[in-house]
């Protein structure tokens, strides 16, 4: 049994999604960072960096969401990995750059837009960065169903789940159509609408 810990509104997920996606037993376990469980003893043995989420496959332990849909990728659906050496390849640069460019300033303007007091320096630096990186994806998925190849993989996947939590907060899209239309139809996918589809 795949065991994904964190709520589906952080990091957690795109590894809850994943999970589903694969096709096996999953189960999300809830972490209250109200009462700081992340920090616990018990969950720091899993992922000593207090954050979510971690995953628990049988006795197997790993932390970090891309290297999480890494692994569940090439245990239980290789396809979403990409099928030549060049496309897994793609789908790497695509994992990397989401995480080195992506992942982080989306993540602090989804805190600063929940906080009675929003730090705007924080805000501003987060959206210049988007402002940067978020027209090189639109420019990738001209014509394209997908980012690489004519397959869904988790580069699609960990970069909706990024695109998605910008739709929740309200973040301006209309300049990106084609982030638009490529969202709009995985976000069809039967299992992004059992999990991050819920929020
Ligand atoms: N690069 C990590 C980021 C994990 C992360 O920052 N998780 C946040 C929630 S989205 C967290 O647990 N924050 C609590 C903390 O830093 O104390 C990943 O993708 O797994």
């Amino acid at each position: 049994m795949i065991k994904i810990y964190g709520s589906i509104m952080s990091s957690a997920g795109r590894c809850v999604w994943m999970a589903e996606e694969t096709g096996q037993a999953w189960e999300n376990v809830p972490v209250d960072f109200q009462k700081s469980e992340h920090k616990s003893e018990e969950y720091l043995k899993l992922n000593p960096n207090g954050k979510v989420p971690v995953m628990v496959d049988d006795a197997f332990v790993l932390w970090e969401s891309l290297a999480i849909n890494a692994y569940l990728g090439e245990k239980y659906k290789p396809e979403m990995l990409g099928s030549t050496l060049e496309q897994h390849a793609l789908v790497n640069q695509w994992n990397f750059w989401n995480i080195s460019n992506l992942a982080h300033p989306v993540e602090v303007l989804a805190i600063q837009k929940w906080r009675k007091t929003p730090d705007n320096d924080q805000t501003t630096t987060s959206r210049q960065s988007l402002d940067r990186f978020l027209p090189i994806l639109e420019n990738a998925l001209v014509g394209k169903e997908y980012l690489v190849g004519d397959t869904f993989t988790t580069a699609d996947l960990n970069l909706v789940s990024n695109v998605s939590a910008l739709m929740f907060i309200g973040f301006d899209m209309t300049a990106l159509p084609n982030i638009q239309r490529w969202f709009g139809t995985i976000s069809q996918r039967p299992a992004f609408q059992k999990t991050l589809g819920k929020r």
